[in-house]
């Protein structure tokens, strides 16, 4: 059978009272306060490491002869009280549930935070607010999160990851992942808390090693991801796949205000530690051409003949992070996007620029934008759930290199 394990509910103050001679107990978070004598202090201490209610009454009894009555009653009150609650081994934890992208299991952040069994999160963004033609991209990430099992199943027991007959290989072998759900609101703002949210949740998960995978939402939930990744790197470098370059020589009094979909690379650009914005794929018609030191761009399929250009341009010894925005592809084959241009990539044009990246730079981080699904159908979404596949199988596969510059670094990686 197995054994059920207690411990001491996080964010609880202990005050000692010396007027009363007694100790009040406080929950910050649910702003309870109880008054208890020392002896239940005692008995809460046991449960500082999680334990079960046997082993709890073996230390107390011969520490202070407590009878077994006693200290089943005492476990009963810390338990109703909710000073104490179940605890549940990562390790057992892990994988047991599903419904997140790939099926990988849905679990709080902080769950994801706690240790380091963790390698990769999928972080849901569904906000379009700040489109400019047709909104509906929010509801992107509850889409992939159903349909994108029918081409890997995630098993957290095993850890098996995929067998790839075209490539022959196994891939995701040993990489555990996680689904942290949704950025949420009841209602959204514009530019509002839940860009500094996601920013902040993009910093916790970097800062701790893992790979954040986020899915959009309109193109401008990128500013907040790519802030949240440059915080926590002397320099990065930003590499986007998209058919409109989303820039405009704007600058802003306040973000804000102005930030949308198609501008968001305006407010990327004084980022200081963004050394460069590498674009692919551009193919939008503009009033007059523009440009900006940081940025370098291979209009259409121009980066072709320029491989062994931007592989000079790509740097070693920064972080990147990248951005595909799902309009790089042609129409033909993703029409499921707010703003589709003629004459983009190929699936496999896409598929050799991603190969290109993820042997060339070491990434930091990824994102996927606007998808706006054809809900009844579900071609588009196993297309967009295979190129993160592609991705992250890829950046997994550098794992051991990955984790060794976080470990050489000190919370900021280079
Ligand atoms: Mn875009």
């Amino acid at each position: 059978m197995n054994k059920i394990y207690y411990k001491l509910r996080s964010g609880l103050t202990i005050n000692y009272n010396p007027s009363e001679e007694n100790y009040s107990i406080w929950d910050s978070k649910e702003g309870w306060e109880l008054v208890v004598n020392k002896k239940l202090i005692l008995f809460m201490n046991a449960y500082s490491l999680a334990t079960t209610k046997e082993t709890v009454f073996h230390l107390l009894r011969d520490q202070f002869q407590v009878d077994e009555k006693t200290s089943a009653e005492v476990h009963e009150y810390l338990y109703e009280q909710n000073i104490i609650s179940e605890y549940i081994p990562l390790e057992t934890n892990v994988g047991t549930g599903k419904g997140g992208i790939f099926n990988t299991p849905v679990m709080s952040i902080d769950q994801c935070l706690e240790g380091d069994w963790c390698d990769l999160v999928f972080i849901g963004m569904p906000y379009d607010l700040n489109v400019t033609h047709k909104p509906g991209t929010r509801l992107a990430p509850g889409y992939l999160r159903r349909v994108s099992g029918s081409l890997f199943q995630y098993d957290g027991t095993h850890l098996k990851g995929a067998y790839d007959p075209i490539e022959d290989q196994q891939k995701l072998e040993g990489i555990r992942m996680a689904d942290c759900g949704d950025i949420h609101s009841v209602v959204f703002s514009k530019n509002g808390k839940e860009f500094d949210a996601l920013e902040e949740l993009i910093g916790r998960v970097i800062r701790k090693g893992i790979f954040p995978v986020t899915i959009g939402g309109d193109h401008s939930i990128s500013l907040p991801c790519i802030k949240g990744v440059a915080a926590n790197h002397v320099k990065i470098g930003v590499i986007q796949l998209d058919a409109h370059s989303d820039f405009g020589m704007n600058s802003f009094d306040d973000w804000r205000d102005s930030v949308h979909h198609g501008n968001f690379i305006d407010a990327v650009l004084p980022v200081e530690n963004v050394e460069h914005v590498i674009q692919i794929g551009i193919r939008q018609l503009t009033q007059e051409k523009v440009s900006h030191p940081k940025i370098i761009q291979y209009p259409g399929k121009s980066v072709f003949n320029h491989i062994e250009e931007l592989k000079t341009i790509l740097r070693k010894d920064i972080r990147y992070y990248l951005t595909i925005d799902v309009d790089v592809l042609d129409p033909s084959i993703m029409p499921a996007t707010g703003t589709p241009l003629p004459n983009g990539f190929s699936y496999i044009e896409l598929m050799n620029i991603i190969e290109l990246i993820t042997e060339h730079v070491n990434l930091s981080g990824l994102d996927v934008v606007e998808l706006l699904p054809f809900l009844e159908r579900d071609i588009e979404g196993v297309m967009v759930s295979e190129i993160i596949f592609s991705v992250i199988s890829k950046v997994m596969n550098r794992k051991d290199q990955y984790e060794h510059h976080i470990k050489n670094s000190n919370v900021s990686t280079y």
